[in-house]
């Protein structure tokens, strides 16, 4: 009897362990990384070059394959483990799977390229796998219990046989539950794989126009963010929760609605026109006075008013509605994509495609508008249609159905709360209105006198400028004040309002104690 009731405690935490393994597959799936490769690339990194050697010649070319596997087993065996320990102290058994899920986050935290939630899906596993026991160990035991009472008095047999098929049934729907989360998870990170390979494999045509970023507009301060954002710093906004892998061979852009004839064109045939570069600094609307959801790229891409052109607009149309393999749309007004703006399908990013998180293979960058009504990442789809015909996704959400982008400035240097040193330093930040550009930016300290700060070269009116001002910061506490001012010679309002509907305003403002 009691290698039965151990046995059902040890299947009852093997049983969580998958359950919280898979639901962590899938996370990491969601994420961008699996706990279980984590671990396993973690073990890797720790192992000794003998032990190294050693794997190599036992499994070949099958190693890291084989290291998956030890890795499950190994949890599997650690689960029953905790299934066992449950039978004499839960709380210890908690413990060993909150270790178990520290281990998993450190590994996962450590990896080269953790993606920012890395943390979530250990911790995530380790939480499900918590819940699972919870709810398993004590069934063991109650299955268990009734099988001992079976076995002194047999008149109780049918309730022993029922508390053990409930037991087995939940159990082994953990383990079902888990198995599938997994199988699931692995299923979308294999997506995931194919469309990495496919972008490595990746050569851009070269540009028959280039950009190029004149000298003078990078002022080169410690902490003053760079004139061009690398991808790997670039804000990502979007309402995908695993995002779109579009193999580009199977990928597709059809231009139809109001125009005279529908236009379909393939990657091939996209990368065959010809291309050009061009630097345009994109910004959320949700970005916050001082806000970081703003980078700038060189983009790669063809101009979208010659495809409108090839598929000749008709005249009453006044709005391109743009539509994500997602689902997401954007409402785009006509004529920001039929001026002489560049309004792109962009394929490339810094100089490589597109990071899959950035609409990869192709999307939308329009100059001069927030994202959320002209950036379409992964896009498939252009409508030619009228406002008052079709609504972009964010417009029925309170969300204003035009988005041209508001003048804004944002101090960068010193940040709010940094130690500054009473004497000579600097101060430095970024101002923007794309597509029209921004003439100066002033500072004042306190409330002290406006004072005109010098602005680095900008790259064109579609880009953020950065500029900076000398400071002989004296001691105490001081807040500092910026404003751009526009191409008109106004200055950016002062009224402070929240993103919502159609970007904030007001003065960026930083607080710092000079020392
Ligand atoms: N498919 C898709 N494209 C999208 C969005 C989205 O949710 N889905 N969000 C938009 C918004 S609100 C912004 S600000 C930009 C952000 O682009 P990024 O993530 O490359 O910085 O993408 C736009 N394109
Ligand atoms: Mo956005």
């Amino acid at each position: 009897m009691h290698t039965g009731s151990r046995g059902r405690a040890a299947f009852a935490g093997a049983a969580a362990a998958v359950f919280g393994a898979g639901v962590a597959e899938l996370a990491g799936a969601l994420v961008g990384a699996s706990p279980i490769a984590a671990v396993g690339s973690a073990l890797i990194d720790l192992a000794p070059p003998w032990g190294k050697d050693l794997a190599i010649a036992l499994f070949g070319t099958g190693d890291k394959a084989a290291l998956i596997v030890a890795v499950a087993i190994v949890l599997l065996l650690l689960g029953a483990g905790a299934g066992l320990i449950a039978r004499r102290s839960m709380g210890g058994a908690q413990t060993l799977v909150v270790v178990l899920g520290l281990i998993g986050v450190g590994a996962a935290v450590t990896r080269a390229d953790a993606p920012a939630l890395a943390i979530v899906p250990p911790a995530v596993g380790a939480g499900a796998t918590l819940l699972a026991l919870s709810l398993l160990a004590p069934r063991a035991a109650a299955a268990s219990t009734a099988t001992r009472t079976a076995s002194a008095a047999p008149d109780a047999a049918p309730s022993a046989g029922a508390s053990r098929r409930t037991f087995l049934t939940w159990t082994a729907g953990a383990a079902a539950a888990g198995a599938l989360a997994a199988v699931g998870g692995w299923a979308l990170q294999a997506g995931a794989r194919a469309a990495t390979a496919v972008r490595a494999a990746i050569t851009l045509p070269r540009p028959v126009k280039t950009a190029t970023v004149p000298a003078g507009a990078d002022l080169g301060i410690p902490g003053l963010t760079p004139a061009i954002t690398p991808n790997a710093d670039f804000y990502r906004i979007d309402t995908a929760l695993a995002v779109p892998q579009i193999d580009p061979a199977t990928w597709k852009l059809r231009i139809h609605g109001k125009v005279d004839n529908e236009v379909e064109i393939s990657w091939d045939e996209l990368l065959a026109l010809p291309l050009e570069e061009s630097v345009t600094t994109l910004t959320c609307v949700s970005n916050e006075v001082g806000g970081d959801l703003i980078g700038t790229a060189l983009w790669l891409g063809y101009p979208i008013r010659h495809l409108l052109a090839r598929a000749g607009v008709q005249a009453d149309a006044d709005m391109v509605l743009s539509t994500s393999i997602d689902g997401f749309t954007a409402g785009t007004p006509l004529e920001t994509l039929t001026d002489d703006r560049n309004a792109i399908l962009a394929v490339g990013m810094n100089g490589e495609p597109l990071p899959i998180a950035h609409g990869f293979p192709v999307r939308m960058v329009v100059p001069g508008l927030y994202g959320y009504v002209s950036a379409t990442k992964w896009v498939t789809d252009l409508e030619v249609t009228r406002f008052s015909d079709a609504q972009g996704y964010w417009t029925p959400r309170g969300w204003s159905e035009r988005g041209p982008i508001k003048l804004a400035s944002r101090i960068d240097v010193p940040r709010r709360g940094a130690a500054v040193s009473a004497g000579d330093t600097v101060i430095a930040g970024v101002a923007w209105q794309q597509h029209v550009g921004v003439r100066g930016v002033q500072v004042r300290i306190d409330d002290g006198d406006w004072q005109e700060a010098t602005l680095a070269t900008a790259i064109s009116a579609d880009t953020w400028v950065q500029w900076t001002l000398p400071w002989a910061a004296t001691a105490g506490p001081h807040t500092i004040t910026a404003r751009a001012i526009g191409t008109d010679g106004q200055p950016q309002t002062q009224a402070s309002a929240p993103p919502a509907p159609d970007g904030a305003t007001g003065w960026p403002r930083v607080s710092v104690t000079v020392a």
